[in-house]
């Protein structure tokens, strides 16, 4: 009989060690209790909340959300609970998971085995401080933070992302708080970052974040923003707001994430740890996107089609790849893009 010996496809976010690459983008299958509960008890290796707001909001009017079999078009417009829902959620978890049969719950030592990350908003510079206020007496139960300087959908407001002085100052605001303060191995600090086209705006950006080196990760990239798909028998727009234009996520989007990925990694080299996000649906996907440099991956678009159960079948494709290959970890092979 032969025995098949399983790659290592553990990793690491900053100083958080995840059991295996694999996430839901922000955004996919995580506004709600049940969707967050629904990720504890998937493959994922870790997991992450809408994006929050201190309040609640109901986001745009809908429909809000299409999907093909190639893309996703959404304007959401920032729907989500409010920070004290999503602070009650990380308090109660543990309770919920004692109660659930899972073995996510570690009972004898007392702590998860999965790392919950929140991803917040950046609404104003105002608001951010107030949640971050708020968080800095809460980290318990909490591994990482990912600002979302990226969202495409807000009306009247454009990306952080791509207003450089205002991204630069809202960084020293950030990193002159509490948070930048805590040890690497506590919490991973991090950016969701709007998707760049020009060589121009990778080398501004990167110089930006290497001012900042308490940062540990970019997740590159969020919806390439303002798309437009027509329904051609009815003649109108999918989607309802911003004139029926919206966030691109899909497969269609892969190669910007994978660009965005690989020329960040070439101007931070390892000061930086890159969560690969767009297009990715299956193992080979996410096999691309750590060979362009990135240390995790994140599903969204596929996740919302396909629900928690993804995980599991792109976590077997990439080790099928992998013994195909021959490699036994991923540090084997990530960022090891050649040119031709
Ligand atoms: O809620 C949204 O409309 C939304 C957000 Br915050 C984001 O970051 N990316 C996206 O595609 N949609």
């Amino acid at each position: 009989m032969t025995h098949i010996s399983y790659p290592d496809i553990k990793t690491k976010i900053g100083n958080i060690s995840l059991d295996n690459p694999f996430i839901n983008a922000s955004g996919c299958a995580c506004y709600s209790e049940n969707d967050l509960l629904n990720l504890i008890n998937s493959e994922s290796g870790f997991y992450i909340t809408k994006t929050i707001t201190l309040n609640h909001r109901d986001g745009n009017d809908g429909p809000r959300y299409y999907h093909n079999t190639e893309l996703s078009l959404n304007s959401m417009g920032l729907p989500n609970l409010g920070l004290n829902e999503y602070l009650k959620f990380k308090n109660n978890i543990k309770d919920k998971l004692q109660k659930m049969n899972t073995n996510i719950y570690d009972i004898n030592n007392n702590k998860y085995n999965k790392p919950l990350f929140f991803s917040v908003g950046t609404m104003s510079n105002n608001e951010t401080l107030e949640i971050l206020s708020k968080l800095e007496l809460e980290l318990d139960g909490l591994s990482g933070i990912e600002f979302n300087i990226s969202c495409p959908n807000i009306e009247g407001k454009g990306q952080l992302g791509y207003d450089f002085d205002a991204l630069d100052s809202f960084l020293k605001l950030i990193s002159e708080t509490y948070l930048f303060n805590i040890s690497r191995n506590n919490l991973a600090i991090g950016l969701k970052m709007s998707p760049y086209f020009d060589n121009y705006q990778f080398n501004i950006v990167a110089d930006i974040i290497k001012k900042y080196p308490r940062l540990d990760f970019l997740t590159c990239i969020n919806g390439l923003g303002n798309g437009l798909i027509i329904n051609r028998e009815y003649e109108t727009t999918y989607i309802r707001p911003n004139l029926g234009c919206g966030g691109i996520g899909g497969s269609v989007v892969k190669p910007s994430g994978l660009a965005n990925v690989y020329k960040f990694k070439k101007l931070l080299n390892d000061k930086i740890d890159i969560i690969g996000c767009g297009g990715v649906s299956n193992g080979s996907d996410a096999f691309d996107y750590i060979l362009a440099g990135a240390s995790a991956v994140s599903i969204g678009t596929e996740l919302v089609r396909k629900g928690t159960k993804i995980f599991g079948n792109i976590k077997k494709e990439l080790e099928d790849i992998m013994i195909d290959k021959k490699y036994t970890s991923l540090g084997e092979f990530k960022n090891n893009l050649k040119i031709i």
